[in-house]
Order: structure tokens, then sequence, then C-alpha cells
């Protein structure tokens, strides 16, 4: 019985080396180390030997039965061991290769020179005001010294809702109803930015829809010099302190009198080319002396207040900016072109 025990051993341990993965051990242990296992046979058969052999017998079984129990757990460590060092070769990081970039969003090239804009006009104290996108025809057009059926109506083309009196706002004047409505009499200076809609032909120049920047200053003796003054400051913020500037006379029903202005073509430097239509000189904005007819809508008394206001279009400056030649990009949500800022 003890060779036999020996043999066993011997065996077992021989085939533990072959081993090489957790199944194989599982199906080692069960076979040496399991329920029905020969060693835990002999065991259990003790009480038939003859009395003399049953200690040496016992002692020694347990010897194997212990030997081949610490062969398996040394063997399931280092097959563990062996799992882990796999993993580690395999799935090892070079942490001295360069990350991949990840592609990043910016800011839209219309909202840059909103920005831009806004930041030029709080720096010379003006405070922004936000209001509604949807109007009535009352703020749009009335107390903008447009009555029904005035011709001037035309230079707005407008987009109408299926309720009476309600449209999307053409331009951010009506802006200047709503500020001078809440803050009248006091003096004020405020820009209103905004989206502005227009039921257009789309073009290369035109959208239907689009930024304004609307400009308003109201005190009691604000003159057109004021104006002049105050928009050729902007003008050398914007686009450099050296830019030339001009007023031409110009008509909007809710200033008197009314003017836009142009700088000077910063593509060509005022000698001529395809931006400025070989003018030399670029158009930027509308202005005037801000109407009495909309001081009173506004709740001033234009005997004793006076102010100026002005709009201007971002993506207009922005193309003149950048030499876009097509307005539609904007909008476009094309990667190609907003990358490109
Ligand atoms: C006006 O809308 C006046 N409310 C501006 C104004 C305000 C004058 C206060 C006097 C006092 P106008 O229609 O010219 O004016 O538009 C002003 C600017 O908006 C234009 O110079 C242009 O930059 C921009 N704009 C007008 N229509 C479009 C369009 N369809 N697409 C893109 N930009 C436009």
């Amino acid at each position: 019985m003890l060779g036999r025990l020996d043999q066993i051993e011997r065996e077992a341990l021989a085939a533990l080396e072959k081993a090489r993965d957790q199944e194989a051990l599982q199906a080692w242990k069960v076979k040496y180390l399991g329920r029905s296992a020969e060693i835990g046979a002999i065991m259990e058969g003790l009480r038939e030997l003859p009395k003399e052999q049953r200690p040496a017998v016992g002692r020694r079984a347990n010897e194997v039965k212990r030997a081949l129990e610490a062969a398996y757990e040394a063997r399931l460590e280092a097959l563990r061991q062996a799992v882990v060092a796999r993993s580690l070769e395999q799935e090892r990081l070079d942490v001295t290769l360069p990350g991949r970039p990840l592609p990043r969003g910016r800011v839209h090239p219309a909202n840059q020179t909103l920005r831009q804009i806004l930041a030029i006009w709080a720096e010379m104290g003006f405070q922004v005001y936000r209001s509604r996108e949807v109007e009535t025809d009352a703020y749009n057009f009335e107390l903008l010294n447009i009555p029904a059926h005035h011709p001037a109506r035309d230079m707005w083309d407008t987009f109408y809702t299926t309720r009476e009196g309600v449209l999307l706002r053409t331009h951010t004047s009506p802006g200047q109803i709503h500020v001078m409505r809440e803050r009248a009499p006091e003096p004020l200076r405020v820009v209103l930015p905004g989206m502005c809609y227009r039921y257009e032909q789309i073009t290369a120049r035109s959208e239907i829809q689009f930024n304004q920047v609307e400009g308003l200053a109201i005190g009691s003796r604000i003159t057109f010099a004021d104006l002049k003054g105050t928009l050729i400051a902007f003008a050398k913020r914007m686009f450099g302190q050296q830019v030339r500037t001009r007023f031409r006379a110009s008509h909007f029903p809710f200033t008197e009198p009314s003017a836009e202005m142009d700088v000077e073509c910063f593509v060509c430097g005022g000698e001529g080319c395809s931006v400025c239509k070989r003018t030399g000189w670029l158009e930027i904005l509308g202005c005037g002396m801000v109407h009495p007819v909309v001081l009173q809508n506004g709740g001033y008394d234009p005997a004793r207040f006076s102010g100026f206001a002005f709009g201007m279009g971002p993506e207009r400056i922005t193309m003149l900016k950048h030499r876009i030649e097509d307005i539609r990009y904007f909008w476009a949500n094309d990667l190609r072109f907003l990358e490109q800022f």
C-alpha cells in the first residue's frame, strides 16, 4: 500500500506539471483530490488493513495528500501570475506616444464679430439690451413712424404670422421703443443685438435671417456731431486707427436727418477692388438723429431730449473682413467653412 501511495504521488505531481490552464488544473484537482480520488478511498479503507500496517499507511496517506494540496496551490498561483504577466505584456501602454488630437469647437464667425462689436460698445459705455424677435406691427413699423400703406414699408419685406398684426421683426429698431418706454425720462446709451428676418430673395449678399446691432443714445443735448464722433470712434476700434470713414445722406422714417456710414475698403486700401465694387468704400451701417415722433412714442419730450440711433449687420461686416463672397455660408453649417475661423 505504501508503494501505491508513492506511485500516486509521483504520477499526480507529473500530471500537475502538464496542467497549463485553469481548466486542466481543475480536472487534475477532481482526479487526485476530489471525492472519488484514490487517496480518499485508501484513507477510508484503513480500517480493513491489518492493525500493524494502519499507522504507517495512514501517516503516509496524509503526507501525500498534504503534498498534493500544497503542489496544487503553488501551481494555481503560478498560473495566475502567468495570466497577469501575459496581460501586462499584451496591453502594454506606451505613455510616451503623442495623444490623438480631438477636434475643437469654436465660436461661429458671425458670433465672433458680434462679440467684438458688443465689446467695443461696452467699452464706450453702452449697455446691451435684448428684445423679442416676434413683434407686433405697431413696434416694428407704426411707432417707428412707418404707418400702414407708407411706401417706406417696401424697404422691409416682412414675414407675417397667422395672427393679425404679429410678425417676425425685420430689424432691431423696434427694440428702441421697448427700451425708451422702460427708461424714459432717463438718458440712455444702449446697443440692441439680435436676429432679424426678411422675406427676401436669398442671394450672395442677402439672407432671410441675419443679425443686426442697433444702437441708441438719448440725452438732453445730443447732436449730429456726437453721432459722427461716436461712430468714427467705433470704426477705428473695429477696423484700426488709420481707417477713414465717410457719411452719405440717406433716408429712414425713424431718423431725421439720416445717413449711411462707409469705411475705406480695407481689402484694397481705397484703391478700388471687387469687394468694394471699385468705389474704394464699404457701407457698414445706417444711422441718424432719432425722429421727434419716435422720441415721443418712446415717452421722451422732443423739446427737451434728442438722440441718435444706428443699425449695422455683423454678417456683412464679417464678409468684408474675411472676404467671404457668399452670405449663405453662414447658416449652411458646412464645417469646411466654419473650421477656417
Ligand atoms: C435698417 O434695418 C435700419 N433699422 C437701420 C437703422 C437703425 C437706421 C437705426 C437708422 C437708425 P437696413 O435695412 O439698411 O437698415 O439694414 C441695416 C443693416 O442690416 C445693413 O447694413 C446690413 O448690414 C444688414 N442687412 C439688411 N438686410 C440684410 C439681409 N437680407 N441679409 C444680411 N444682412 C442684412
